[in-house]
């Protein structure tokens, strides 16, 4: 508990009562204030918040941190209004990890049991069963291992799935083959029947999945990239796939969002679009992972989820 001094400032784009309502129950002792109400002048305050208004943090003291209520803090992170000298700290799973799971699994079904195939034969009138590939038969790539990666790649792994999982810095997952490094990425890639991003975008992801990589592999590949657009090079991807190199992607983030009505991804046959839904921050699990982390960083204790904005994550 605080002395009762300190303040939350909340600015979200929607559902900003509930926000304050749960925030209110889960920390009394917190003077929590919407947006744009301000803090008084001089009171200590903490910042929770998820794309804020340009020129938001402008507008302010400085806060003593600020809480992403998401996972990519990428966005937060290009901001010029945001001084360097804030910490930054993000949700590492709050509900997310789980929702992130479910999403790669539905597209690797969705190509593991010839899902697309099935939807063009029923377009077509078509009844024509297709050979079964076994999951274990099934190679899969996560990219990016950290808390989200880690559940994706673990819960496809305990599916049965060949999974393999590729990270920045290197980590040990049990059941999963895991490479870190861009010297390893290309030989790795080659060895995919289904990809599947989950990275942070960060300088050094940012255009990761380029013509040369998407081109590496293998013939009848998928993707599924739930990431951030800005990693992906969607005329190479829609080139791969109109040559028939590529099996097909789905896509729930994109460099521009919403998706620009001319965008030729919307109405791609071996395309899937969904609105950047993949793992939502659920309020409940996001604000117990908040307050923990406030009432730990007021103890000068650990917080988890602290960025590192050379890292950029
Ligand atoms: C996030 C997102 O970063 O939803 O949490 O994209």
């Amino acid at each position: 508990m605080t002395d009762g001094n300190l303040s939350l400032l909340l600015c979200v784009p929607d559902d900003g009562d509930r926000w304050r309502r749960l925030f209110s129950e889960a920390a009394p002792d917190l003077h929590i204030l919407s947006w744009p109400a301000l803090p008084e002048p001089g009171r200590a305050f903490y910042v929770a918040t998820w794309a804020p208004p340009e020129g938001f943090f402008h507008r302010l003291p400085e806060p003593k941190a600020v809480f992403s209520l998401g996972a990519g803090v990428d966005r937060l992170l290009r901001r010029d209004d945001l001084p360097a000298s804030v910490p930054v700290i993000r949700l590492t799973d709050a509900g997310m990890a789980r929702q992130m799971a479910e999403y790669a699994l539905s597209g690797v079904l969705r190509f593991q049991r010839n899902l697309d195939l099935y939807e063009a034969q029923q377009a077509a009138g078509l009844w024509r069963p297709l050979p079964v590939r076994a999951a274990d038969e099934t190679r899969v790539t996560v990219l990016g291992l950290g808390r989200i990666g880690g559940v994706v790649a673990t819960t496809l792994s305990a599916l049965g799935y060949k999974v393999s999982g590729w990270s920045r810095g290197g980590t040990d997952i049990p059941g999963v083959v895991c490479r870190s490094g861009l010297a390893s990425l290309d030989a790795l890639l080659a060895q995919t029947d289904i990809l599947i991003n989950v990275l942070p975008s960060t300088d050094e992801t940012r255009g990761l999945l380029n013509r040369d990589r998407l081109s590496r592999l293998p013939a009848e590949a998928g993707l599924v990239n739930a990431a951030r657009g800005d990693q992906l090079d969607c005329d190479a991807l829609v080139d791969l796939l109109d040559a028939g190199h590529l099996r097909g992607a789905v896509l729930d983030v994109f460099a521009e969002e919403p998706l620009p009505d001319d965008s030729a991804l919307w109405a791609h046959p071996k395309v899937r679009v969904t609105p950047h839904v993949a793992a939502v921050t659920l309020p409940g699990p996001s604000v117990r992972q908040v307050v923990r982390n406030l009432r730990r960083f007021e103890a000068n204790q650990t917080v988890e989820g602290l960025v590192d904005r050379r890292r950029g994550y």
